[in-house]
């Protein structure tokens, strides 16, 4: 990474990577009670999975989602749909907590009149990982995405518009808020396989919440 801005503003760091990528450290800190006690209801709703690619593998990685639209995968491809497929029967609701952090994130970003309608949840237990990838499932990508982390730290990879760019390494603690748009918007990125530790919070294990614009 060439260019890396720091500013304070209202006691809040916040990191620029790259033109389009911002990290607000600790954004979701004072809200993560919260989040957790509706995560719960949402996992009750709609428990975590490990979806198949398709190519035929089990991610590592195990999700669900809530708000109108879910992304999911299966042998056929990746897509988002209003069901669950597990339950047949619609996501969870987005709580308005999750809505309204992702927008005071986005437009503290510089993204303002952010409107998601999919609320895609990833849990990463020791070994977990995401290997790099581009989110392309979406249907207009002048819309951001905005990634919440809590729990165990992880190393996030971002690299660059061609899978074989070289990754910068950015490690994602608990708390932390990013917003992915503009020229950022479809880099490739990934995450390392999460490292075992014990989170006051969370225990033995990571959550990120990505807020986005499907359709
Ligand atoms: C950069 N999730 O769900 S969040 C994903 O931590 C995903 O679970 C990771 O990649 C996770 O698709 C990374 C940070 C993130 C999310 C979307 C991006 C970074 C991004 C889209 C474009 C560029
Ligand atoms: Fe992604």
């Amino acid at each position: 990474m060439t260019l890396e801005l720091f500013t304070e503003a209202s006691g809040q760091w916040q990191e620029t990577l790259c033109p389009g990528a911002v990290v607000l450290r600790g954004f979701a800190t004072p809200a993560a009670g919260g989040l957790l006690a509706a995560l719960g209801e949402i996992a009750r709703q709609a428990p975590f999975r490990h979806m198949i690619t398709p190519g035929g593998f089990c991610m590592s990685v195990a999700m669900t989602n809530c708000g109108p639209l879910g992304w999911i995968t299966d042998r056929t491809g990746y897509r988002y749909d209003s069901i669950d497929p597990d339950s047949g029967k619609p996501w969870p609701t987005l709580p308005e907590l999750f809505l309204q952090l992702a927008q005071t994130a986005a437009a503290k970003a510089g993204f303002n009149h952010f409107e998601p309608d999919a609320c895609l949840i990833n849990r990463y237990r020791p070994g977990a990982r995401l290997s790099l990838h581009q989110d392309k499932d979406e249907r207009d990508f002048t819309q951001p995405i905005i990634s919440v982390s809590l729990g165990l730290p992880a190393v996030f990879l971002f690299g660059g518009s061609r899978r074989d760019d070289k990754p910068a390494r950015v490690l994602l603690t608990h708390g932390d808020v990013a917003a992915w748009g503009g020229a950022a918007r479809l880099r490739y990125h990934g995450i390392l396989p999460l490292k075992a530790g014990h989170h006051p919070l969370l225990g033995e294990q990571r959550i990120n919440l990505t807020f986005r614009k499907a359709t």
